[in-house]
């Protein structure tokens, strides 16, 4: 029965070893975890096979670091990954109270929005939200979304916890700089919020900040709180590039003896290609967002037309930019999903090196299709045609993982413990955003749809469904690892269900909104007779949202109560094969002690014939060499 779940070799079975785990060299009195040798410098070299990293504070030792330094100013990636954990967490609880706003607003125009008084005239007039208001909440919750929320979460979070602990490694490359890229995000996201308590408000010009309505002040009536975007993006850049160069280096140079590159956990690979379009995307907002700022302070003409620029220069640079940028926002979500999915199902990831190829496939064509947001902007049809099929090619290796998904269930032994409920949701509702995606590749269909709310539609499937359940997924399966402790798994669950049908009734219809021509940014829309007759739809959505809001207050009961209360969690709870499973909930500073773990097989040994138990660790040496899928593992 095994036999015929994985009738031939492992998919590394014929790969090399890595003999030589190449490690940046300690620099002299500093440690690789980046911190001076401190009083208990006990340097413990420890030889495994031909790897040696020298580890300061050796184990059994007290960790003497000041609770300032351990908790605050911490360089230790799982400290820091929590951190990015807990400001984008708010910074979600935010942008969700923002949409609260629109949807009243959207649903009930004209009628006070609950305690809508008490916020300042400015704002709303008798409660009833106004309409520079509901620009302002419209911008904001997109950039909230997208910049402070979604990204940081999933390359913050777990790009920060997962990669060091999957690999292998005492900590990331760099632990300075990391810190350094948690203590930028912080202000550029303060800074954000700072354009809420300025005269003219925040920003209001979209996520998006199209030219010239970001660009002039006399437009919008908006001033400080544009050029807060900008400064505030373009601190936020400096945040993502030290973060990603790290993330790149630690991967590249920090992996355990016997991690090659086709061992890494797909949650790794997804994670180094979204560390490099990172690195290589948001120079280019940083850049547009620049000129931005000089055409708003000190007169300069880029985006301005009555001046000679070009608006069109915005949309370009913005959407070179933008499209990477919403790979990077579904990429994580995608590895992560995948290592998820194949412990819930007990079985090997169907089609690993495809899984791996298509990471790589969608890092690289994602660069070439950012003229799909621009069809409607007067571009030449043929450039149009160009951008159609190059978007059209990209659900190719979209359509892979898919299946490849697909095939890892079928017939697997499936669990449906909490993480692989999110999971599996994550795929279903990842299809039909990807679904929509390939409609609106189309250019004939998408000058039909463009601006509507069938983009709202297609965008929230994607982010929503896919990026965001792919995060509830992540959190509650590395929670124990997080936090030493369970999250309830029956609250879990209700969370879990109440999320997914409140959130399909708030947006999937919405791609009917939009095919009735439904306009994306509008403040009311009983103003117009054509949308008159679908305002039940819009009073449907905002119910529903209101649910859907309401109940992520389950999620956060939930992980708030059972980081005091939850059950302890063992070592691994989920009998998953990574390495981090291998170490303490939560791992001890410096991961896995004196001990290098040396790596001897691929990450999703489930069901193997070669174990009693229905898993194979990693790490765990195959006693006789029967069966091993190496005869000669590294560092032996
Ligand atoms: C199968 C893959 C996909 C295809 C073919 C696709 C296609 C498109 C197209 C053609 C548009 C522009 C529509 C218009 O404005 O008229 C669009 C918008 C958008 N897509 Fe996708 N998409 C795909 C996947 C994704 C993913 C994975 C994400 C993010 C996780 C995403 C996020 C967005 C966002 C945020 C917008 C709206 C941007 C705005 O504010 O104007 N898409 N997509
Ligand atoms: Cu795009």
């Amino acid at each position: 029965m095994r036999g015929a779940v994985r009738p031939g070799p492992l998919q590394d079975a014929r790969r090399r070893d890595r003999p030589h785990a190449g490690r940046l060299r300690p620099l002299g009195g500093t440690s690789p975890l980046g911190r001076p040798t401190l009083k208990v410098s006990t340097m413990a070299t420890t030889a495994t096979g031909s790897s040696t990293y020298t580890h300061d504070h050796g184990h059994g030792h007290v960790d003497d670091r000041s609770f300032i330094r351990k908790y605050i100013f911490s360089t230790d990636h799982k400290i820091i990954g929590i951190q990015f954990l807990i400001m984008s967490l708010s910074f979600l609880l935010l942008g969700g109270t923002l949409a609260m706003v629109m949807r009243w607003q959207l649903g009930f125009p004209g009628k006070p929005l609950p305690g809508g008084t008490l916020l300042p005239d400015t704002y709303t007039s008798n409660g009833v939200v106004l309409p520079e208001f509901y620009n302002s909440a419209v911008t904001m919750h997109g950039t909230f979304m997208v910049f402070f929320a979604i990204m940081p979460l999933l390359v913050g979070v777990f790009g920060n916890y997962l990669i060091p602990l999957k690999i292998g490694a005492p900590d990331m490359a760099f632990p300075r700089i990391n810190m350094a890229s948690f203590w930028t995000a912080v202000p550029a996201g303060l800074l954000m919020l700072a354009g809420f308590f300025v005269e003219g408000g925040s920003a209001a010009a979209g996520w998006t900040s199209y030219a010239p309505l970001s660009a002039r002040s006399d437009l919008t009536g908006v001033h400080l709180g544009q050029i807060f975007w900008c400064l505030s993006l373009i601190i936020l850049g400096l945040s993502s590039i030290m973060g990603s160069f790290n993330y790149i280096t630690t991967v590249i140079n920090m992996r355990a003896p016997g991690m090659n590159w086709f061992r890494l956990p797909l949650s790794i690979w997804a994670l180094f290609v979204t560390a490099c379009l990172v690195l290589l995307a948001i120079p280019v907002l940083s850049g547009a967002a620049i000129l931005l700022l000089f055409d708003q302070t000190i007169g300069t003409h880029f985006f301005d037309p009555q001046a000679g620029g070009q608006p069109l220069l915005w949309q370009h640079l913005f959407w070179f930019f933008g499209h990477p940028e919403v790979y990077i926002l579904i990429l994580p979500g995608m590895g992560m999903v995948s290592d998820i999915i194949a412990n819930g199902a007990r079985k090997p990831i169907f089609g690993y090196t495809s899984m791996v190829l298509a990471i790589i496939a969608i890092g690289f064509l994602g660069w070439g299709v950012w003229g799909h947001h621009m069809f409607q902007s007067g571009m030449n049809p043929t450039l149009g045609t160009t951008f159609m099929i190059s978007t059209l090619l990209i659900a190719v290796p979209s359509a892979i993982k898919t299946f490849n998904w697909l095939g890892t269930i079928w017939e697997g032994n499936i669990t449906f413990h909490v993480p692989m409920l999110h999971a599996l949701a994550f795929v279903s509702m990842f299809v039909i955003g990807g679904l929509s995606g390939v409609f609106m590749a189309a250019s004939p269909f998408d000058i039909y749809i463009h601006d509507t709310y069938f983009i709202v539609a297609h965008l929230h499937y994607v982010l929503f469904g896919g990026s965001l359940f792919a995060i509830f997924a992540a959190v509650t399966y590395w929670y124990p690892k997080m936090f030493g402790r369970m999250m309830n798994p029956f609250w879990g669950k209700v969370h879990f269900w109440l999320t997914l049908v409140f959130y399909n009734c708030t947006f999937f219809p919405m791609h009917q909104l939009g095919l009735h021509g439904h306009m994306r940014r509008i403040y009311d829309p009983t103003q117009y007779a054509f949308l008159r007759e679908v305002q039940p739809v819009n009073v449907f959505i905002s119910i529903s949202a209101f649910c859907l809001f309401a109940t992520q207050f389950l999620f956060a009961a939930n992980f708030i109560l059972s980081w005091f209360k939850g059950e302890k969690a063992p070592m691994n709870p989920w009998l998953d094969n990574g390495l981090e499973w291998t170490v303490a909930s939560p791992p001890p500073h410096g991961n896995f002690g004196d001990v290098v773990p040396t790596v001897y097989r691929g990450p999703y040994e489930y069901s193997s014939p070669h174990s009693d138990q229905d898993y194979l660790p990693q790490n765990l040496p195959m006693p006789g060499g029967m069966g091993a899928a190496h005869p000669q593992p590294a560092g032996d």
